[in-house]
């Protein structure tokens, strides 16, 4: 065992703040380039547009960027990297031949704990199970200066905003809710581990200029209402594409009245409309979550330059000027929503869920709802949802469903105990699982649930993409406030409306349960024993990282090989996917998370979610060299040994939902060539991009019908590969017939030079090489 592993090693003390030079440093060129952008743009900036400028890897802005078109190099503040994502970007960050990681960079271990029994017991059996996987994590944290945060410590995203995001930062995270921190005003990107191997090297991180979206709040919630109403609404309206290539920047009087956790929430869940980030200006709400989370140096730094870190008064006056969309939403007409099955932008008022519900066959009995994750773990919404369940406690009521809690973070753990809110949701009959992703991420021993019976349940989460929480197909996912969703669990009823319907107790009383109450910040402030964090050695040179070659979890990588320069003829369709497919179809967690180190092993899961467009079965597809059915991966090393490359195709925002590279670099190991579909998710794009694949898509829609299911692909003038110049591609179908189909792409002149090489990493290695 790596010999720090137990060791209790806690540097973070109170009112200790991380990186305290780096964001003062920040802070102090960013009136001067924020000043020399409204002078190029001539107009006042929006708060995205100001960080933005702040970032340029080139440094004080020169030139004005075309939204949506240009691509700009930026120069990120940190790196956060989690568990089950951490394992590829540092074996490949291994390779780049660097000493120290350029910018503060952080592992935090959180996917990999299961919840079955209860917290500790929980978190022990993780220790025992991932003991190798923690083991290289933290050694090779110690090597390169990464800061460690132990299993237990919490959830990525919850550890970053208490610690480290910042007013008008910038960070990339391998992690698409990464956007989370967005709550405290910085722009946080999710990406794949190769773009954080970018950063972590002290290259320039590349992204689109985003296009910019304006969401202006008005009003205020009240009563039942949350932050997490407010996105759900969003959803709703903007739906998960809608967010494409765009940073969401929140405002008016609406933003300034909620508090910096839900923020974050709102930030958060952004993901799921597929934004690049989500925003909101500095305000008074982030200053006092800054100095309750022991970082008053930060609020005293970030009061010092406010006017800089919100967007600009003439913007939010007249926002359609300045914003490519704009949305309004008055937070006094909102309703409660529950968000679901299986996609985050099915919104349903939940005044109208019970015809909804009837209507779609949807099933009302409720036996589990969940509360927590990295999207609503806050103290506020904690204490709002114990104050239901309080209710419920002292009239008597007892809960139909059980309710499931997994606290974003140590530090809320621990202040929520003292304050006695676990108490009173265990008095409810409620399970506390480890601080962690847990049923969140499929890590969720539901007993049961193999039997795949159709059933709903309810939970505070972001994602609800079919089988992601317990496995089971048939299982409804409803995404709700953490208040809400306690409310339900009372009632055991996926209908259950708080504010008309009543709740019976044992005496068969009829009551009413009052408002959620709650704070949102501790008035006896945040406490911890163990935050759960490990400092780097100074110098870690002589830190041997070691990767048992049998190992079936970590592997070391093998460069994927480069490109001739020629055409690419002969490729053979592996599979048409129909409909949805999320990175969860094309690599699915849960029980494959064990393998997210290796991987010759995870691509064992490759596409085994998607839908064949032929037959609608998943996981069966046809092998064209003897015209047999086979498992997926299977026929795709079928087509491998055989020489033969393969090609993807797919429908809209392929590759939604999550940073994971390992949807892109697995069908680069078995062997497929091109992904080809009506349009990509941003992070995916940029992924296969990185890993060296061709990630195109139908100039005409209407060409996906073209595919057959025996198709042959010539790619007739990829010799011609160069920025802006559609591909064409020939298609030869089983009767000798062929049609011509054109492609568009979104290389640019570096990205085609990661084709070449066969992977961005392979051309940092060469790079190297010269130097
Ligand atoms: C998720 O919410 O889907 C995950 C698991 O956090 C992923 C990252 C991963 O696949 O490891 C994400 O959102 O990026
Ligand atoms: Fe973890 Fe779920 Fe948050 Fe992803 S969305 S980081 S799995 S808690």
């Amino acid at each position: 065992m790596y010999y720090r592993i137990f060791a209790l090693r806690n540097k973070k003390t109170e009112n200790m703040t991380f990186d305290i030079d780096m964001i003062k440093k920040v802070y102090a060129r960013f009136p001067e380039r924020v000043e020399a952008a409204r002078e190029l743009t001539g107009r006042p900036l929006t708060l995205a547009e100001k960080i933005l400028n702040a970032h340029l890897w080139d440094g004080t802005p020169t030139q004005v960027y075309q939204r949506g078109v240009d691509y700009v190099d930026f120069a990120p503040d940190r790196v956060a990297m989690q568990d089950a994502t951490a394992q590829m970007a540092l074996l490949q960050f291994m390779q780049a031949g660097k000493k120290k990681v350029w910018v503060p960079s952080t592992v935090h271990c959180d996917h990999l704990i299961q919840a079955k029994v209860e917290a500790s017991s929980d978190l022990q059996n993780a220790i025992n199970l991932n003991n190798e996987v923690y083991n290289f994590l933290e050694s090779v944290s110690d090597k390169y200066g990464i800061g460690f945060w132990k299993p237990g410590a919490g959830i990525i995203h919850q550890v970053v905003l208490e610690n480290y995001a910042f007013p008008g930062g910038m960070m990339i995270g391998t992690d698409s809710h990464t956007v989370n921190a967005g709550g405290l005003g910085m722009v946080a990107v999710g990406v794949g581990g190769a773009d954080a191997v970018d950063v972590m090297a002290g290259l320039p991180w590349e992204l689109k200029c985003p296009k910019l979206i304006g969401i202006k709040l008005t009003g205020k919630l009240s009563g039942w209402l949350s932050a997490k109403d407010v996105i759900l609404k969003v959803a709703g309206i903007l739906t998960v594409k809608g967010g494409t290539g765009a940073i969401v920047e929140y405002f008016g009087e609406g933003a300034i009245g909620l508090s910096c956790t839900g923020k974050g929430t709102i930030c958060n869940m952004g993901a799921e409309i597929g934004a690049t980030t989500s925003l909101f200006g500095y305000d008074d709400s982030m200053g006092r979550y800054l100095r309750a989370t022991g970082r008053t140096e930060v609020a005293d730094a970030a009061d010092g330059i406010a006017p800089h870190l919100t967007g600009d008064p003439e913007v939010y006056a007249d926002p359609e000027k300045y914003f490519d969309e704009v949305v309004e939403i008055n937070l006094s007409e909102l309703e409660p929503h529950l968000n679901g099955p299986f996609t985050p932008d099915l919104a349903t008022p939940i005044s109208e869920m019970k015809e909804a519900a009837k209507k779609n066959g949807w099933p009302t009995s409720i036996e589990y709802a969940l509360i927590g994750s990295c999207t609503n773990s806050s103290y506020e919404d904690i204490s709002r949802s114990a104050s239901i369940a309080r209710q419920a406690n002292e009239l008597g009521i007892e809960s139909k469903a059980t309710l499931n809690i997994t606290p974003g973070s140590e530090l809320v753990r621990y202040t929520i105990e003292r304050d006695g809110f676990i108490s009173t949701f265990k008095e409810m009959g409620a399970n506390v699982f480890a601080n962690a992703c847990g049923p969140c991420i499929g890590q969720w021993a539901r007993s049961g649930s193999d039997k795949q019976e159709k059933n709903s349940i309810v939970h505070s989460f972001n994602r609800n993409f079919s089988k992601r929480a317990d496995g089971n197909p048939n299982t409804h996912a409803f995404v709700g406030s953490p208040e809400l969703v306690t409310a339900i669990a009372l009632a055991g009823d996926l209908t259950f409306n708080p504010l008309t319907d009543p709740l019976y107790t044992k005496e068969g009383k009829q009551i009413m349960l009052d408002e959620p109450k709650g704070q949102e910040l501790p008035d006896k402030g945040f406490e911890v024993e163990d935050a759960g964090y490990l400092e780097p050695a100074e110098d870690g040179s002589e830190i041997e990282v070691k990767v048992d070659p049998t190992s079936e979890r970590l592997q070391l990588l093998d460069p994927f090989s480069s490109w001739d320069g020629g055409n690419l003829l002969g490729a053979k369709l592996l599979i048409k996917a129909d409909g949805k497919c999320t990175t969860d179809h094309i690599s699915m967690a849960g029980p494959w998370l064990r393998f997210r180190g290796h991987l010759d092993n995870i691509s064992n899961n490759t596409l085994t979610g998607a839908v064949n467009a032929f037959g609608g079965a998943t996981n069966t597809v046809k092998n064209q060299i003897d015209g047999s059915f086979g498992e997926v991966p299977a026929v795709a090393r079928a087509y491998k040994a055989a020489g033969i490359a393969s090609v993807v195709v797919g429908d809209s925002n392929y590759g939604e939902g999550s940073s994971r590279e390992h949807a892109a670099m697995q069908p680069r190991h078995l062997g497929v060539h091109a992904v080809i579909v009506n349009s990509f998710a941003r992070i995916h794009e940029t992924n296969l991009k990185k890993q060296g694949m061709l990630g195109l898509t139908f100039m005409n829609e209407n060409d996906y019908h073209l595919i057959q299911e025996d198709d042959t692909f010539n790619f007739i003038d990829l010799e011609d590969f160069a920025p802006g110049k559609p591909l064409t591609i020939e298609v030869v179908h089983a009767d000798g017939s062929n049609d011509v189909v054109v492609v568009k792409h979104t290389y640019n002149a570096q990205q085609i030079s990661w084709y070449r090489a066969g992977s961005a990493l392979n051309l940092i290695k060469e790079e190297n090489a010269v130097k």
